[in-house]
């Protein structure tokens, strides 16, 4: 594509990351977790050299710890080194995962790469095919950095595509912790035709040209979250002159992370439901082009199969045979939970429009379930009083423990309640046709 200048935005590398939230994983699947965010990271540089681009831009959390790993840090010095042999300019700029006070194994970097430092906003201005590039950073020197780091960029002088590069949470995003906070005016207004910005592992544009202010999201997926889950990668500009084209993303993660979500409906029992949800599972990897997959997955919707769930044992029972029926798969495709939120076939509203016991309960049910502060304590106490053993009990204990610093989910004590409301409803034979 002459006349055009490319280069790739990545950030939040995250190496050799340990991932959360996956116990127990089988170990071909922890060793392809091992390696997983270094071979993102080869990746990376597959994908800048294969585009041919002129540039690549990194915003921070290279490394996942500040005490950095030798093990990453060889691993990403043989991919600038590569870069570099190549004729492609790098840019790096620390954030709060590996500020530049951590330890450094690298003494030298390869010509063609400039880390920022953290003192002030640096400008380095390079000529690509004749066309004048400046390229604007800062790292973090620590990783608590609470200053508005975004108000000292300003656009250099002259003609030329001007390119920001910074680790922030702009706009204040509630699910990252407030570092280098800044508005997208205050990024709107420092002249910048492109800011490369990292921190928020969720893909996302906060805005689409003039200029352009972009997360590219982290290139591995780290665990069950929210942010975590589905394609992770790097977005690849086109520029000509000062003017940013065209910005499209493109994945350079090495296992996924995906929600499967399979109702339950009409299916008659459990061996219906591993099927289907097998089914599902395959379906999934197809659609993500035959990558490695940690799957998570939630039963939901009203059926039949939801009274043989409720067995002690059984939705363990079920996702281990599910790990056991997908364990050829080559990528493979793990099971890391199954959550089961289906209900047994009852019409609720029939119930509540009775006059028994069955719609008082339900009525004193629903009000718990809608009050937040309520269900919050009612989990407490309710884990207090269940001495039993069972999966209710259970949880609440789980639940209760979880809330000892008072931040349990309201979203998950309501949940709790919910079926605990199923259970009763269960055990007291309410909705049997009879
Ligand atoms: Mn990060």
């Amino acid at each position: 594509m002459s006349g055009s200048l490319r280069f790739v935005h990545a950030a939040d590398l995250h190496l050799d990351t340990p991932f959360q939230g996956v116990s127990a994983v089988a170990p071909a699947v922890a060793e392809a977790l091992y390696e997983a965010s270094l071979q993102a990271w080869d990746a990376v540089v597959d994908l800048t050299l294969a585009r041919e681009a002129a540039l690549l831009v990194i915003a921070g959390d290279i490394y996942d710890g500040a005490e950095r790993g030798v093990r990453a840090q060889v691993r990403f010095l043989e991919g600038l080194r590569r870069l570099s042999a190549a004729g492609v300019q790098t840019f790096i700029a620390h954030g709060n995962h590996d500020p530049l006070d951590g330890w450094s194994a690298i003494r030298e970097f390869p010509p063609g790469v400039t880390v920022f430092g953290s003192e002030a906003v640096e400008t380095v201005s390079v000529t690509v095919d004749g066309r004048p590039v400046h390229v604007h950073g800062i790292s973090y020197a620590t990783r608590e950095v609470r200053d508005n780091l975004a108000l000292g960029f300003r656009r250099a002088q002259g003609a030329g595509l001007n390119i920001g590069v910074l680790h922030t949470n702009a706009t204040g995003q509630a699910d990252h912790a407030p570092y280098c906070p800044c508005s997208l005016a205050d990024l709107e207004a420092a002249g910048m035709d492109y800011w490369a910005l990292g921190h928020i592992h969720k893909q996302q544009f906060l805005r689409q040209g003039g200029p352009w202010v972009a997360y590219s999201g982290d290139t591995q997926g780290r665990s069950p979250k929210p942010s975590e889950m589905g394609a992770k990668g790097v977005l690849v500009a086109e520029a000509t002159g000062a003017t940013v084209e065209r910005v499209t993303f493109a994945p350079v993660d090495v296992v996924r992370f995906v929600p499967c979500a399979v109702d339950v409906g009409d299916l008659a029992d459990v061996s219906a439901l591993y099927e289907a949800v097998r089914e599902a599972v395959l379906g999934l990897q197809a659609e993500h082009g035959d990558r490695a997959l940690l799957v998570r997955v939630t039963l939901e919707g009203r059926g039949p199969v939801a009274a043989d769930l409720r067995r002690e044992g059984a939705v363990a029972e079920l996702r281990d045979a599910l790990r056991d029926g997908l364990a050829a798969r080559s990528p493979f495709v793990w099971v890391e939970s199954v959550k089961n939120a289906a209900r047994r076939p009852v019409d609720l509203d029939a119930v509540r429009r009775g006059q028994d016991f069955g719609a008082a309960l339900l009525e004193r049910g629903d009000a718990l379930v809608a009050d937040e502060g309520v269900a919050a304590h009612f989990v407490g106490r309710a884990a207090e009083l269940l001495e039993r053993p069972g999966q209710v009990a259970t949880a609440l204990r789980d639940l209760a423990a979880d809330n000892a610093d008072g931040s349990l989910a309201q979203a998950e004590a309501r949940d709790v309640l919910a079926e605990a409301l199923e259970l009763a409803m269960d055990k007291l034979g309410m909705g049997d046709e009879s």
